[in-house]
């Protein structure tokens, strides 16, 4: 739809979020869809990490520098980056639907205490009345979308999975690196779904998972945070795998489990993550909340 641009006649409709910290800007905007139809798109645009070697050649050539201020031994200055260093990393999701839009506006968040009967009575519910689609999932798995990407990958359909970058990372430096390794088996939603059964599945994707990354990209086991979810955004199981070194987003105590912990818990106790209370966020719009507010009318 609407030519080869993925953006084409971009209108801004609103920033969604900023951050001067962290070089960010979330955009919604309008683009031209088939024919005289318009679509919801979110952009997501940040400045990418420097890395030490290029930064360090574009010094060592001289570079033009601009002064700004001078004073005894601090100076500020101005660097025109070449282009290779002014990289600005822009993800796109089009058409947009109303959560994408929603998941990056700045709101007011609630914690929860999701009890086993309530997962089954209200979470359980409204995760099934949703339409949110994991197709980009499935093209993954089925080699359809970033095969090229693949890192690694163990092809049993009970216990295998496939590890590859996630879009959140540019793989040019190992500072901020981010994987996610997908089950190969469908139809595990999430924590909550995790048995002992489980445990081999889990015990692959940690074991195998932190080979790989050693053997490409040099990051040992104790150098990186492997950690789930809860609540994911995506509804079939994955483990994301960040540099310990880097505060990636997600990483917070309410939301991020440790891949370890939660083997050692499905060891001790097979219905751990069945029976126990979960405490996650919520966002005032999320119609989650809404359901437990009204206590189960979902
Ligand atoms: P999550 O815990 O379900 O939700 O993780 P979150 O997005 O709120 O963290 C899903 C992970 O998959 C995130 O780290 C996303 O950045 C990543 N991801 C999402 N999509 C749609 C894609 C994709 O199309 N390709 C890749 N490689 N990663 C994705």
């Amino acid at each position: 739809a609407g030519g080869e641009h993925p953006l084409p006649g971009f209108r801004l409709s609103a920033v969604l979020r900023e951050s001067a910290r962290d070089k960010t800007i979330f955009l919604h905007g309008k683009v031209n869809g088939d024919g005289e139809a318009t679509e919801d798109a979110v952009v997501i645009m940040e400045r990418a990490p420097f890395q030490a070697e290029s930064v360090s050649n574009l010094l060592g050539n001289n570079p033009a520098m601009t002064v700004q201020l001078k004073n005894d031994i601090y100076g500020v200055y101005h660097l025109s980056p070449p282009a290779e260093l002014n990289d600005i990393k822009t993800t796109v999701i089009r058409p947009a639907t109303e959560k994408h839009i929603k998941k990056y506006l700045h709101q007011e968040v609630y914690l929860i205490q999701e009890k086993g009967e309530d997962y089954k009575n209200i979470t359980l519910p409204f995760i099934e009345s949703q339409s949110s689609s994991i197709q980009w999932v499935y093209n993954i798995l089925e080699k359809k979308a970033e095969a090229d990407r693949i890192v690694y990958e163990n092809s049993d359909p009970e216990n295998g999975f496939l590890l590859l970058p996630d879009f959140k990372w540019n793989q040019k430096q190992v500072e901020d690196l981010y994987l996610i390794a997908i089950s190969q088996k469908r139809g595990i939603k999430s924590l909550r779904d995790l048995t002992a059964d489980h445990l081999p599945l889990l015990r692959n994707i940690l074991q195998e998972g932190t080979e790989a990354i050693l053997k490409r990209y040099k990051l040992q086991a104790n150098q990186l945070r492997i950690f789930l979810h809860y609540q994911p955004s995506y509804y079939h199981l994955h483990v994301h795998f960040t540099a310990l070194g880097h505060d990636a987003p997600g990483i917070t105590v309410e939301r991020a489990h440790l891949l370890s912990d939660v083997i050692q818990n499905l060891e001790m106790n097979s219905r751990y993550y069945e029976t126990r209370t979960l405490t996650y966020a919520l966002r005032e719009d999320d119609a989650l909340l809404k359901c437990f507010k009204d206590s189960g009318k979902c």
